[in-house]
């Protein structure tokens, strides 16, 4: 059987996912283990994941933080690339802000590190649009602006990207990186962000007919469909290098909505489903970043294409949720 060089190459690399049981880490092991094989994708996170994740290929226990664990498990598999996908977000960041820093930076500089000794080829690191701040222009965010966070997850972003950058430019370490806006998915829960609220008023559409949103219903966030941030991640880490110009971390959009506007979206599904505001300590977090970004750059570098926007990733959410409810689905 011949192969393309292209095949032969995806062939070689075995790929390790830290933080393989969050929100993003979880759909992008299972697209990893699709496009490379199970044995190919070595899952990892400081407690175990779900029944497909353990049962479909690799698993060991990381603590992000421990570098000679990782040391160990890229030995022990020949690990070629590392896509680092441990963090705090920014809700649970503002309550431990030493804990939030400690794990979402030194985890970055472990791994930065390994790839500078050239223990690994290849380094994913994601960035946010919490990246920005107040004063980063509120619509079409450009790709380089004004960028003074004023969240403890959002400084940690932004100290991130330029580590990447310095281990680029310096040490010639191939780190790519993109700041995702909110992710929606029906199959893992959220843990700890501010865009939250746009997967649980799905659920709660269905289970209870009624959401109580902890955002003013006209906090327009940039959001973007599950599966287009994990091809998007995928994506970049195929791009050929010279087609990454930026390497402090790209920016990345799909759609823009306020709660209000998913509601009624919701309501073309569901006419009876009613909508409450109740806003809290995240509305101050909301409030500090983009509505719209402009992620023109991504589109010319390496050839970026959303799928989903508002109406199709409804239909998607609510069509797998009831599935997951009638049993037809595994729930979360
Ligand atoms: C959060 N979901 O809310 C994350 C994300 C843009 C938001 O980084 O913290």
């Amino acid at each position: 059987m011949f192969y393309t060089i292209y095949e032969f190459l995806k062939m070689s690399e075995t790929i390790l996912i830290i933080g393989a049981c969050g929100q993003i880490g979880t759909e992008l092991t299972q697209k990893l283990r699709s496009v490379y094989g199970n044995n190919s994708i070595i899952a990892s996170d400081i407690r175990e994941g779900n029944e497909d994740m353990m049962h479909s290929g690799p698993f060991e226990i990381i603590d992000a933080t421990d570098r000679e664990t990782i040391i160990k498990v890229i030995e022990k598999y020949k690990i070629t690339q590392v896509y680092l996908m441990a963090a705090m977000l920014s809700a649970t960041a503002e309550k431990y802000p030493q804990k939030a820093w400690e794990l979402n930076m030194n985890s970055l500089l472990i791994v930065l590190d390994l790839a500078k000794e050239k223990l690994i080829k290849q380094v994913y690191w994601p960035s946010s649009i919490a990246a920005f701040g107040p004063t980063s222009p509120k619509v079409n965010t450009p790709q380089q602006t004004v960028m003074e966070p004023t969240t403890v997850y959002g400084i940690s972003k932004i100290a991130g990207e330029h580590w990447c950058n310095y281990y680029h430019q310096k040490f010639g370490v191939d780190v790519r990186s993109i700041r995702y806006p909110g992710i929606i998915s029906w199959k893992t829960k959220p843990g700890g962000g501010t865009t939250d609220y746009a997967v649980d008023i799905y659920f709660k559409a269905i289970e209870e007919g009624k959401y109580e949103c902890f955002l003013e219903e006209d906090t327009r966030l940039p959001m973007m469909y599950m599966e287009d941030a994990v091809n998007a991640t995928i994506q970049i880490m195929q791009a050929d290098e010279k087609e990454v110009k930026t390497r402090t971390s790209y920016n990345l959009a799909a759609m823009s909505f306020t709660p209000k506007e998913i509601a009624s979206e919701i309501k073309k599904h569901i006419p009876n489903f009613e909508i409450s505001y109740k806003s809290d300590f995240r509305q101050a977090i909301a409030n500090s970043w983009p509505q719209v970004i402009d992620d023109s750059q991504a589109r010319k570098d390496w050839n970026w294409q959303h799928k989903f926007d508002l109406e199709s990733m409804t239909n998607e959410m609510l069509i797998n949720i009831k599935k997951q409810q009638e049993g037809v689905l595994p729930s979360m």
